[in-house]
C-alpha cells in the first residue's frame, strides 16, 4: 500500500518518532506551538495537552490509513448507535493501545514530569450514565481490537453526566463542563455537516410516475456537525471512528431575523437549536417523557443514517444493498426511531417502494434490550411524537397496521394479544411504544446475560418471542481488559505477564494458565502483595481526599454503581448497622475488620436513591467516630464515582457487592471488572453473576438470596415484609436504629420514607433476603481470616474470567448477528512501537 503521509515526513519526524529523545522534543514543540507556553509558565493542564497532542500525532497514521482502507475496500461495517458512550479518559488507554506507555513515562520523567500526574489531569468525557454507556465504550474498543470495520454514532453532549458533590451527606449535582479546556482527542468536521428536520406537516402528492408520495414540510431545521474521535485497537493498526453529533443552528435563520431587525430573536433561535445536544439526561433505568430527549434521539439517528447513506454514495454503492453494507446495532430503544427514519429516507428521499424499503430496513437493524424494569421502557405521547415527527408517525402507523395483520394471521381472534403487541398503546392516553417498534423493525433481538435473555422471552417480550422466536438470542456482556486490567491495575498485569506472557490481554482465556501457579507459594505471596499495595494506594488517596484513615489490612468491601433501590445499597447498609449493633452489644467481639466503600450517583429526581446516599453518609458519621468500634469498621462514601475513579476502585477490592434483587439486574459489568481484579463476589443469582459463578466455581463465590423464580413466586403469594421484621431480632434492631433517629441526630422523620418503603412495600425484597445476606457475610468474614485460602480463591477468580472480555461479546455479536468479517489495515513500519 502507498503511504498517505506526505513524502517529506521522515521516520524520525517529530510527529511520528517514538524514541525517547524524539518524544521529548515533540512534547516541548507541542507545548510551544499548540499551548503557546514554555515550561516556566506552564500549568499541569498545558503539559497534559502537549502530551495528548504528542500521542495524537502518533495515532493519526493508523487512523487515516484505516479510514482510507475502508473507503477503498468498502467493507461490510458495524454501525453501533448509542445515545451514550461513557468513554473515560483517553490518554492512558491510547498509550496502552499504541504500546507507548513505558517510553512516554520515561520521556516525561526525563523532563521532570510524572505521567501519573498528567493522566490525572484529563477531564473524562462522561457521555453516559452507567453500565449501558460504558458497555458501548468497551464494545468500540473490542471492535477495533478485533479489526472489524465499525463506527460508533452518538451525541456530543456539551455537558455529560453531572459531577457529584456531597454536602451535609446529601448529593449535590454540579454541571460537568468537560469541554472547558478543550478536547485534544476530537476533530470537528464542519464540512460534513448534515441537516435534520423537526415538526411541521406532511403533504401527499402524485409523482411523475403516477406514484403516491409524501413530502415532509418541517417547522424547523437543525444542523448536525460531526466530531470524530479515533478509537484504537490494542496492538493492531486498526483505529476506528467514534462520530458524535453536535447540534447547531442553520445559517439561514439569522439573516432573516436579522434583516427584520430582530437580532435577539435570531440569537435565541440559534441557542434553541444548540440546546438539543446541551446535556445528557442523567437517568439510568428510567426515562422521562421529555420532548428534548426525543429530539436528541431523532437528531443523532437522522444524522447517522444520512451519514451512512452519503458514505455509500461516495463509494458508488447502491442503496438497494444498504443492509449488506451496514449492520446497525440499536443500543437499547434510545435510537429506535431509526427504524422509521430509515424507512422515510428510503421512501421519500430515495424513491423506494414500501416493500423494498421494509425489506432493507428489517435486514439492517438489530436491537439489544438492557433492562426489564418497566419504568425504563420508553414510550412517547402520541401527540408529542406526531407534532415533532408527523411523517414518522404515519410510517409507524403503516408499519403497525401491516404488522398487526401478520399477528392476526398467526394468532387469529386473539384481541388481547393485538392490544399488547401494537406499536401504539391505546389503553389510555396514546403512546408510541419504542420496544415494540424495535422488535418489529429488527432481525435480531438480544438480552445481555443468559438469565436476562430468558426472562425477556418469558416476560417483557414474551409476545414477540412467540411471534418471532428465531429473532431472539443472548449475548452476555463483557468488558475490556485493556482499560480495566492493564491500564488500571499495572501491578497485577505485570505480575500476570511475568508468569504467563502477555497473550492474555488479547485472549483473555489465556488467564487460565495462572492456575498452573496456584501451588507456587511465591506466586501466591506476590499476588497478595500486589493486592495489598493497591489497597494502600487507595487508602492513601482516601486519606488525602477525605481525611479518613482506613486500614489496608481490613477487608475492603466495595459497592460501586448507580444508586438504585433494586441494586439494594440499603441492604448493604443494613449489614453495616447489624455489625455495629453487634459490637455495641459486645465491644470485645472478635470481628473481622472491614472497610465499607460506596460509590455511585443517584438520578437527580430520584428521591429514594438520594435518601440512600444520605443514609450511608449518616451511618458513616456515627460508625467512623464511635470509639467502641476501635477502627474495626469504617464506612466511606466515595464522591463523584466515574470511570477515572472506577479505575482506582476495582483493583483495590477484596469483596465485590453484587446484591440486586434476583431478576432485576440485566447483567451488570462492574461485577466482571471487580472479579478480574481478584475481588471475590458476594452476590445473588442475578444477571451475569450467575455466569461468573459458573466460571469461577461455586466454591469461589459467596452466594445468597432468593432466585428470580422465588422472587416472583413470593410476590405472587402476597409478600409481607412485616413477617420478617417481627421474627428477626437483628433485622428489627437494625431498622429500629434507623427509624429512631439514631443516625439522624435524633430526627425520626429523616429516613421515614425509606423505612416505610421497606416495611410497607419492600418492592425489592430486602427483608426477605436479609438473613441469607447476613449469614453469607459472616461466612465472608470467616473466610477472610484464612488469608492463604482467600488468596487462592482470588487467583482463581482472575484466572477464570476469560469469558467476560468484551472481545468475546463482540465475537458473539459477529458470529450470531452482524456477520461482518475483519479487515486488515496496513500502516507503514515506522509507526509500530517498540514497547
Ligand atoms: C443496564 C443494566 O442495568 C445493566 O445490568 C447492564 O449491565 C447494562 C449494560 O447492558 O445495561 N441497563 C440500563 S438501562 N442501564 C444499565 O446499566
Amino acid at each position: 500500500m502507498v503511504s498517505i503521509l506526505p513524502n517529506n515526513i521522515q521516520i524520525e519526524d517529530d510527529r511520528t518518532g517514538i524514541n525517547i529523545e524524539t518524544l521529548k522534543r515533540a512534547f516541548l514543540d507541542n507545548l510551544f506551538y499548540i499551548q503557546a507556553k514554555f515550561p516556566k509558565i506552564s500549568t499541569k493542564n498545558d503539559y497534559y495537552m502537549a502530551l495528548a497532542y504528542t500521542v495524537r500525532d502518533r495515532l493519526l497514521n493508523r487512523w487515516l490509513n484505516t479510514t482510507e482502507t475502508y473507503l477503498e475496500k468498502a467493507p461490510r461495517t458495524v454501525a453501533y448507535l448509542s445515545a451514550e458512550f461513557l468513554l473515560g479518559p483517553h490518554l492512558g488507554n491510547n498509550l496502552i493501545n499504541l504500546g507507548l506507555y513505558n517510553v512516554v513515562k520515561q520521556a516525561m520523567e526525563d523532563l521532570g514530569l510524572s505521567l501519573t500526574d498528567l493522566l490525572e489531569q484529563e477531564e473524562e468525557p462522561g457521555l453516559g450514565n452507567g453500565g449501558l454507556g460504558r458497555l458501548a465504550a468497551c464494545y468500540i474498543d473490542s471492535l477495533a481490537t478485533l479489526e472489524i470495520p465499525a463506527i460508533g454514532y452518538g451525541i456530543r453532549y456539551e455537558y455529560g453526566i453531572f459531577d457529584q458533590e456531597i454536602k451535609d451527606g446529601w448529593q449535590v449535582e454540579i454541571t460537568d463542563k468537560w469541554l472547558r479546556y478543550g478536547n485534544p482527542w476530537e476533530v470537528a468536521r464542519p464540512e460534513a455537516e448534515l441537516e435534520v428536520k423537526f415538526g411541521g406537516h406532511t403533504e401527499d402528492f402524485i409523482d411523475e410516475h403516477g406514484r403516491y408520495r409524501v413530502k415532509w414540510i418541517p417547522f424547523k431545521v437543525v444542523k448536525g456537525v460531526p466530531y470524530d474521535t479515533p478509537i484504537l485497537g490494542f496492538q493492531t493498526n486498526t483505529a476506528n471512528t467514534l462520530r458524535l453529533w453536535k447540534a447547531e443552528a442553520t445559517e439561514s435563520f439569522d439573516f432573516e431575523a436579522f434583516n427584520k431587525g430582530d437580532y435577539f430573536g435570531a440569537v435565541h433561535e440559534k441557542s434553541e437549536s444548540e440546546n438539543i445536544t446541551k446535556v445528557l439526561y442523567p437517568n439510568d433505568e428510567s426515562y422521562e417523557g421529555k420532548q428534548l430527549r426525543l429530539e436528541q434521539q431523532f437528531f443523532f439517528v437522522s444524522c447517522s443514517l444520512q451519514d451512512m447513506i452519503r458514505m455509500m454514495q461516495v463509494q458508488n454503492l447502491t442503496l438497494e444493498r444498504f443492509h449488506e453494507h451496514y449492520a446497525i446495532q440499536l443500543n437499547d430503544t434510545h435510537p429506535t426511531i431509526a427504524v422509521a427514519e430509515l424507512m422515510r429516507l428510503l421512501l421519500d428521499e430515495h424513491g423506494f417502494d414500501w416493500d423494498k424499503a421494509w425489506n432493507i430496513t428489517t435486514k439492517t437493524f438489530a436491537y439489544t434490550n438492557h433492562t426489564l424494569l418497566p419504568e425504563a421502557l420508553e414510550r412517547w405521547s402520541l401527540n408529542m411524537f406526531g407534532s415533532l415527527f408527523p411523517r414518522h408517525l404515519k410510517i409507524i402507523y403503516e408499519i403497525n397496521s401491516r404488522f398487526l395483520d401478520e399477528v392476526r394471521i398467526k394468532f387469529p381472534d386473539d384481541f388481547d394479544r393485538l392490544r399488547r403487541m401494537s406499536i401504539i398503546d391505546e389503553s389510555g392516553e396514546r403512546y408510541v411504544r419504542m420496544a415494540n417498534l424495535a422488535c418489529v423493525g429488527s432481525f435480531a433481538i438480544n438480552g445481555v446475560a443468559e438469565l436476562h435473555s430468558e426472562l425477556l422471552k418469558k416476560t417483557t417480550l414474551h409476545d414477540f418471542y412467540e411471534m418471532y422466536p428465531e429473532k431472539f438470542t443472548n449475548v452476555t456482556n463483557g468488558v475490556t481488559p485493556r482499560r480495566f486490567m492493564v491500564l488500571s491495575n499495572p501491578r497485577l498485569a505485570n505480575l500476570i505477564t511475568s508468569k504467563i506472557g502477555d497473550s492474555w490481554v488479547k485472549n483473555l482465556d489465556d488467564l487460565r494458565k495462572l492456575e498452573n501457579f496456584l501451588y507456587d507459594t511465591n506466586f501466591r505471596k506476590e499476588f497478595h502483595k500486589v493486592k495489598q499495595e493497591v489497597k494502600q494506594d487507595l487508602a492513601n488517596y482516601i486519606q488525602t481526599s477525605y481525611n479518613i484513615t482506613i486500614d489496608p489490612n481490613s477487608l475492603f468491601d466495595i459497592q460501586a454503581k448507580r444508586i438504585h433501590e433494586y441494586k439494594r445499597q440499603h441492604l448493604n447498609a443494613l449489614h453495616i448497622i447489624t455489625l455495629y449493633n453487634r459490637i455495641k452489644a459486645n465491644p470485645n467481639l472478635d470481628v473481622t475488620p472491614r472497610t465499607f466503600l460506596f460509590g455511585g450517583k443517584a438520578a437527580p429526581g430520584y428521591y429514594m436513591a438520594k435518601l440512600i446516599i444520605k443514609l450511608i453518609n449518616s451511618i458513616a458519621d456515627v460508625v467512623n467516630t464511635d470509639p467502641d468500634m476501635r477502627d474495626r469498621l469504617k464506612v466511606v462514601f466515595l464522591t463523584d464515582y466515574n470511570v477515572k475513579f472506577a479505575q482506582r476502585v476495582y483493583p483495590a477490592a477484596d469483596l465485590s457487592e453484587q446484591i440486586s434483587t434476583a431478576g432485576k439486574e440485566a447483567s451488570g459489568t462492574g461485577n466482571m471488572k471487580f472479579s478480574m481484579n481478584g475481588a471475590l463476589t458476594i452476590g445473588t443469582l442475578d444477571g451475569a453473576n450467575i455466569e461468573i459463578r459458573e466460571a469461577v466455581g461455586e466454591e469461589n463465590f459467596f452466594l445468597f438470596g432468593l432466585t428470580a423464580q422465588e422472587v416472583s413466586q413470593k410476590k405472587a403469594a402476597g409478600y409481607n415484609p412485616w413477617d420478617y421484621y417481627n421474627s428477626n431480632p437483628e433485622l428489627k434492631l437494625a431498622i429500629d436504629r434507623i427509624s429512631s433517629g439514631f443516625f439522624s441526630h435524633g430526627d425520626p422523620n429523616l429516613f421515614k420514607p425509606l423505612v416505610d418503603s421497606l416495611l410497607y412495600r419492600d418492592d425489592y425484597l430486602l427483608l426477605a433476603d436479609y438473613q441469607s445476606y447476613i449469614e453469607c457475610q459472616d461466612r465472608v468474614s470467616q473466610a477472610y481470616r484464612d488469608r492463604e485460602k482467600w488468596v487462592w480463591m482470588s487467583i482463581l477468580n482472575v484466572a477464570r474470567m476469560g469469558k467476560f472480555s468484551s472481545d468475546r461479546s463482540i465475537s458473539d455479536y459477529l458470529k450470531n448477528i452482524w456477520k461482518v468479517p475483519s479487515v486488515k489495515v496496513d500502516v507503514p513500519e515506522y509507526s509500530q512501537s517498540n514497547d
